[in-house]
């Protein structure tokens, strides 16, 4: 295939540096994507509609088709279920290209530099993965596909501290989520820990134990943290035995192997069902009273971002999973042009990043973190309470020594922004600015600053930019915009409009304290057993 030997043309360094220009290929388009899916009809009429299929969505599929109701999933991002030219489904985070990102013609990828270079490319324009929003002050990354967020995430599945929990979503109790849902999300989500001895000795956890060495002799407290991923799988990847994912680099574009994403959990079971249809390359756009429930417009588009068709059906009742962004996007909109007029004054607000900041450290050359890094975190340091930062150890799979260790902090960032809507220019807009991340960058620092003065080293300045040392302008953890028990209910029903319903991160007032789907999943599922039992 001509597409294939272009692309073995730039790829194969397996290295960041690898990156090069990438001129036209020849790419597979909407129909060429399997549909193992029934695409919604126009006219139809729907039980259950579902706007998006990540954590939010995906629970509310499962337990609706359980219960016996049929449920049609709409979701703007494509199937992810057929090989590309290279015969793989997703790409390699060393050699991004048209599968990577969502409707880009440049990539955008969250480091953005290496050695001071920059390592961005050109790629042809796709509807790919990994959707890099700039909203203005911070650039949100999120999924985009049937299984949303846990098509691109490292799988770290973290359930906060229960001491911690009020902070973090004051008006549910607590006793209920420990003791019932965040049990039966991690079940369902497929959630292990690595063995402690594995880790001890496998090379590609190399980084992480060095990670680990340096914050317990800073006096840090360290943690395992559980994943998703199947660690039996990473065991045969290093043994040799099956290809490779987390071995091979593979994050943010999606896993070829081993991570146990929502199509493989959740959806599948409600697949399972036979009550589960859903709509890849659809994207919801009006949502608005009508006889028998909410008339709901949709655009279906290829794969090049172009709409083929506008579909009007009518549904019994609506979910609200677009996640935080895109579901406080559309109620925003849908509330400030008069479609759904009913809507409280809280609809857009209490947004937050979960305190995101990014930060790499230069080691010494007798600390080497390892040429084979596996893509899948899996060990954090906790100093939420003394220093307000949670930092997980993450990887920098570039396939070389870099004697770099990197992290991800999630802070107890105090700002809270609120999206508007822009009518002389017709879009919804976030107020956040990029100042605020300076408590983030304060907080991190309370960590990296100390364990720098104990080993003697400085921070990476070449990863965000020239002599920039915080990745202090994007999150992986939106939440909020349309906050439980203000925009809604205490069960994520709309307030004003019967039959709707957010069940996605736009509940979550901003912070979770720890990597956010769990918390997102468990609140889901608690909510959605008391909407089929009294709604239903
Ligand atoms: P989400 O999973 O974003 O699903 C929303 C879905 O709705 C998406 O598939 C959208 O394409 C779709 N959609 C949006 N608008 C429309 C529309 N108008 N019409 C139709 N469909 C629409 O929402 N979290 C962790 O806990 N652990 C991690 O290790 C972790 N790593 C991450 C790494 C990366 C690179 C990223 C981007 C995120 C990471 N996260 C992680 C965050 C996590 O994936 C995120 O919190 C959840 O996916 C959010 O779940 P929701 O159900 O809210």
């Amino acid at each position: 295939m001509e597409g294939l030997s272009r692309r073995r043309f730039i790829g194969g360094t397996g290295s960041l540096l690898g990156a090069a220009a990438l001129g036209a290929i020849d790419l597979p388009n909407a129909a060429a994507q399997s549909q193992e899916t029934q695409l919604i009809e126009p006219g139809a009429q729907i039980p259950a509609l579902v706007i998006g299929t990540g954590y939010g969505g995906s629970v509310t599929a499962l337990r609706l088709a359980q219960a016996g109701v049929d449920v049609h999933m709409v979701e703007m991002g494509m199937a992810w279920d057929t090989p590309g030219p290279d015969g793989k489904v997703f790409a390699n985070t060393t050699s991004p290209d048209h599968r990577s990102f969502w409707l880009r013609t440049r990539t955008k990828q969250p480091i953005s530099n290496f050695l001071g270079f920059p390592i961005d490319r050109n790629v042809p324009r796709y509807t790919g993965i990994l959707d890099a929003e700039d909203l203005g002050g911070i650039l949100v990354y999120q999924g985009r596909g049937v299984g949303g967020g846990s098509l691109v995430n490292g799988g770290m599945a973290v359930t906060p501290q229960r001491d911690r929990f009020p902070a973090i979503l004051p008006s549910v109790d607590a006793d209920e989520m420990y003791s019932v849902y965040y049990p039966r999300a991690n079940r369902t989500l497929g959630v292990t820990d690595i063995d402690p001895a594995w880790f001890d000795s496998a090379d590609c956890y190399q980084y992480a134990r060095v990670g680990r060495k340096h914050a317990s002799r800073s006096g840090f407290p360290f943690m395992f943290v559980p994943n998703v991923y199947d660690w039996d799988y990473m065991r045969q990847e290093a043994a040799g035995t099956v290809p490779r994912s987390a071995l091979a680099g593979e994050i943010l574009y999606g896993n070829n192997h081993g991570k146990k994403s929502l199509p493989k959990t959740y959806l599948a079971q409600a697949r399972a069902t036979g009550r589960l249809t859903v709509s890849p390359l659809h994207r919801v756009t009006t949502v608005t009273p009508a006889t028998g429930g909410y008339s709901v417009t949709m655009e279906q588009i290829d794969t090049t971002g172009t709409v083929v068709a506008t579909k009007t059906v009518v549904a019994r009742r609506v979910f609200f999973a677009a996640g935080s962004v895109g579901t406080s996007k559309l109620l925003v909109r849908l509330k400030a042009t008069g479609a759904l007029p009913g809507l409280n004054d809280e609809i857009g607000r209490g947004w937050g990043d979960n305190g995101n900041v990014m930060c790499g450290r230069a080691n010494h050359l007798w600390d080497p973190t390892g040429a084979l890094q596996s893509s899948i975190p899996t060990a954090g340091i906790d100093n939420w309470t003394a220093g307000g930062a949670f930092a997980e150890v993450a990887p920098l799979p570039t396939g070389i020594e870099t004697w770099a260790s990197f992290y991800l902090s999630i802070t107890n960032n105090p700002h809270r922004a609120r999206f508007t809507w822009n009518a002389a220019a017709g879009r919804v807009e976030l107020d956040w600015q990029a100042a605020w991340k300076q408590p983030s960058v304060t907080m991190a620092k309370s960590i990296f600053d100390r364990i720098n003065a104990k080993e003697g080293t400085i921070y990476r300045t070449d990863l965000f930019g020239v002599h920039k040392i915080w990745g202090d302008h994007l999150t992986y953890h939106p939440l909020g915009g349309a906050v439980l028990d203000k925009a809604t209910d205490h069960h994520g029903r709309l307030h004003g409009h019967p039959g709707l319903y957010v069940m996605d991160g736009a509940l979550i007032p901003g912070n979770t304290t720890v990597n956010p789907f769990v918390t997102i999943t468990a609140l889901a599922e608690r909510n959605i057993e008391r909407i089929i039992a009294d709604d239903f």
